[in-house]
């Protein structure tokens, strides 16, 4: 995994970066985005994230995190440079059509830094840095760091073991090599505090999403291969939670014996499901993702459906039995 060389020379002559990532941001996306900045700023360079707001409560520890602009006040044509991490469309930024137009039409270089797979009728002009075979974002934002020789300060550290652990599920899925426990190693010796990374972002829980939590684990399905969560609007209102405070539900799923495909559909608007699928060993489930128009990796990947909850179950287990994924 080497950085393209266009990339170092990009950032060796330019001096000012807009760093953008995906909407609803997780730890890798926070991570990674902060970490190319404080290595912009160390080489004296002007650079700024933006992303969707608020920041979820888990995220409020991270350095720099109060540095970050709320997109909506975001110029683009401010920048000679723009870099999208951990996502590589403008329309995985926001929902928001003339935000993606005014990314998509961004006249400066882009640059994409990505490890999810890349959709083939992407037409989204820049210079691709994509890795799928890559745990984590932060991982490469870790080799491009290395390659620029930016030493990797203990704020750095942090940022970087925390999209780590957050993409490795704490170092617990199939993705975890040696390669990640090698970086997480010298993240560790350059000042990441696993133990305060590990509280911060996993436990630190409101009692409004435990609330949230036991309503989904009270409708949990279990249809072999698949366990199935499913949250409706309803659901957030009454415990007054907010679509990120689902992050990880799905990856619980998971603890089921004998189970290989777990899925969380929460709805984001009346009968508009945002579907999560995760699952074990050498079963893929970006391909079911992709056949409903979405994206991921072989093992955790998502996509959006419009229909009643009971319909958008069905048609999954339905495009499973006729793919014969399984
Ligand atoms: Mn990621």
């Amino acid at each position: 995994m080497i950085p393209p060389k266009e990339l170092i020379e990009i950032i060796t002559e330019k001096n000012n970066f807009l760093i953008l990532t995906h909407s609803t941001p997780d730890g890798d996306a926070f991570g990674s985005a902060l970490a190319l900045k404080f290595s912009l700023n160390l080489l004296s360079k002007r650079a700024e994230v933006y992303t969707e707001m608020p920041i979820p409560a888990q995220y409020k520890f991270l350095p720099g995190i109060n540095e970050i602009k709320d997109l909506v006040e975001l110029s683009p044509d401010k920048f000679e440079v723009l870099i999208l991490v951990d996502c590589h469309e403008p329309s995985r930024v926001n929902n928001n059509e003339e935000l993606i137009s005014k990314i998509t039409k961004f006249s400066g270089i882009k640059v994409i830094i990505d490890h999810h797979l890349e959709r083939k009728n992407s037409d989204f002009h820049a210079i691709k840095w994509i890795s799928p075979h890559e745990a984590a974002t932060g991982m490469m934002v870790y080799e491009l760091i290395k390659k620029l020789n930016i030493p990797i300060n203990a704020s750095i550290a942090t940022l970087l073991y925390s999209a780590l652990i957050v993409d490795t599920g704490n170092f617990q899925f199939d993705n975890t090599t040696e390669k990640e426990l090698r970086i997480a190693y010298e993240l560790v010796k350059a000042g990441a505090k696993p133990s305060f990374i590990y509280q911060n972002l996993f436990e630190g829980w409101t009692t409004n999403r435990l609330k949230l939590f036991i309503k989904m684990l009270d409708k949990t399905e279990i249809i072999p291969p698949f366990i199935i969560g499913h949250l409706r609007k309803k659901d957030f209102e009454e415990t007054n939670t907010i679509e990120a405070d689902t992050e990880r539900f799905v990856e619980f799923l998971r603890i089921l014996k004998d189970i290989s495909i777990s899925v969380l559909f929460r709805e984001i608007e009346e009968g508009f499901f945002k579907v999560s699928l995760r699952s074990k060993g050498s079963l893929d489930v970006s391909v079911i993702a992709q056949s409903f128009g979405g994206g991921g990796h072989k093992n955790a990947a998502g996509y959006r459906i419009r229909a009643t909850y009971e319909e958008a179950r069905d048609k999954l287990i339905e495009s499973v039995k006729n793919n014969k994924m399984l």
